[in-house]
C-alpha cells in the first residue's frame, strides 16, 4: 500500500472534523502553557493564529476549478464522474529519471501527514483546510533534477470529454503552473491526497494537487498529470491569460492590490466580517527569506 487510505490511517492520526474545535481549544491552552514544543509541527502553526478549519461541506463545495467551469458550485455539481483510477503522472524535462509513474509509484510509500494551512483566492475569499498531503521536497529528488533544473512546471489533465470546461475558451488548456524550484523544495509546498482525513474530492483537485499556502490559490493547480523541470520560468495560465494581473509569483500580498480590487482584507468562509490579509498569508516566516533583494511590486 503505497498512499494509504483513510481505512489505512491509524485513527490517532486523524481528526474528525468535529474534533478539529476541541483541538483548537486544546492549542489555545497549550499555547497559553507554553507547551507549543511538545505538538507537531502543523498544530503549533495553529496556536499562532485562530486557525478554525472551514467547514468540509463550504470546502468540497465552493471551489475553482475552471475545467468544470467558472461558477463556484460548478465543480462539485460535475467534477464526480472525472475517472482518477487509474492515474498516470509523466515526468519530464531537466531529470535523470523521467518516465511515467502510475500515482503509487509516484508517490513512493510515503504517508500522506495532516497539515491544517490556509487557501486564500485571488478574488479575496480564503479557507481554512485540514490537508492531507506529502511534502513535495520528498518526492521531487527521486528523479534526480539536475543542475540546469531551475523550475518546475505542472498540468493539469487535459481531457474535454470528461471536463466540460475545455470544451470552452474560458483559459488556454491546459491549466499550467509553477514554481521556482527552491519554492517547490520549500517544506510548507504540498502534494495534496487528501483533506479531512478523507480522499480528495475530484472538485477538490483529485487525485493529486498542489498546495503552496503562501501564494494565492491559483498556483495551488489541481488534478495533476505531468511535471517537468525546466530552465526558464514556466509560462503559466493565468500569468498566459493576463499578465497585468497574474504574475509569475503570486505571493500573498495585502500591499500589491490586483489591478482590479485590493487585496487587503479577505473574507473567509463561514465568517461575517472580513479580516487583515496576511504577508505571505500569514506564512512570511518561513518563506519571506525566498525572495531577500527582491521587489515584489515588480514581480507580484
Ligand atoms: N486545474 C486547475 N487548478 C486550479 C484551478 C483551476 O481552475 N484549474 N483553480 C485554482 C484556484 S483559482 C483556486 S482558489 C484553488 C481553489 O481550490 P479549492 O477550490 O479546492 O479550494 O484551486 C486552484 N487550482
Ligand atoms: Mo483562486
Amino acid at each position: 500500500m503505497l498512499i494509504q487510505k483513510p481505512a489505512d490511517l491509524d485513527p490517532s492520526e486523524i481528526t474528525p472534523p468535529e474534533l478539529y474545535a476541541r483541538r483548537r481549544e486544546f492549542l489555545k491552552t497549550a499555547a497559553v502553557l507554553g507547551a507549543a514544543a511538545l505538538l507537531p509541527p502543523s498544530m503549533v502553526q495553529a496556536a499562532t493564529d485562530d486557525l478554525k478549519p472551514t467547514p468540509y461541506k463550504d470546502v468540497t463545495s465552493y471551489n475553482n476549478f475552471y475545467e468544470f467551469g467558472s461558477g463556484k458550485t460548478d465543480p462539485a455539481e460535475s467534477a464526480g464522474s472525472l475517472k482518477i483510477k487509474p492515474w498516470t503522472v509523466a515526468v519530464e524535462g531537466h531529470c535523470e529519471k523521467p518516465g511515467q509513474y502510475v500515482l503509487e509509484d509516484f508517490l513512493a510509500s510515503h504517508t500522506a501527514e495532516e497539515r491544517l494551512y490556509r487557501l486564500r483566492c485571488v478574488e479575496g475569499w480564503s479557507m481554512v483546510i485540514p490537508w492531507l498531503g506529502i511534502p513535495l521536497a520528498k518526492i521531487l529528488p527521486r528523479f534526480q533534477p539536475t543542475a540546469s533544473a531551475k523550475y518546475v512546471e505542472f498540468t493539469t489533465l487535459l481531457d474535454p470529454e470528461q471536463m466540460p470546461g475545455q470544451r470552452t475558451r474560458l483559459l488556454p488548456w491546459p491549466y499550467i503552473e509553477g514554481l521556482r524550484m527552491d519554492e517547490a523544495m520549500h517544506p510548507l509546498t504540498l502534494l495534496a491526497t487528501g483533506l479531512y482525513g478523507k480522499e480528495l474530492l475530484n472538485q477538490n483537485g483529485a487525485p493529486l494537487r498542489l498546495v503552496v499556502p503562501w501564494k494565492y490559490g491559483f498556483k495551488s493547480i489541481k488534478s495533476i498529470v505531468k511535471i517537468r523541470f525546466t530552465e526558464q520560468p514556466p509560462a503559466t495560465t493565468w500569468n498566459l491569460e493576463a499578465p497585468s494581473e497574474y504574475g509569475f509569483y503570486a505571493n500573498v500580498n495585502p500591499d500589491v492590490d490586483h489591478p482590479r480590487w485590493s487585496q487587503k482584507k479577505e473574507r473567509r468562509i463561514g465568517e461575517f466580517f472580513r479580516r487583515d490579509t496576511l504577508p505571505f498569508n500569514g506564512y512570511a516566516e518561513q518563506v519571506a527569506g525566498l525572495y531577500a533583494g527582491m521587489d515584489l511590486r515588480k514581480n507580484f
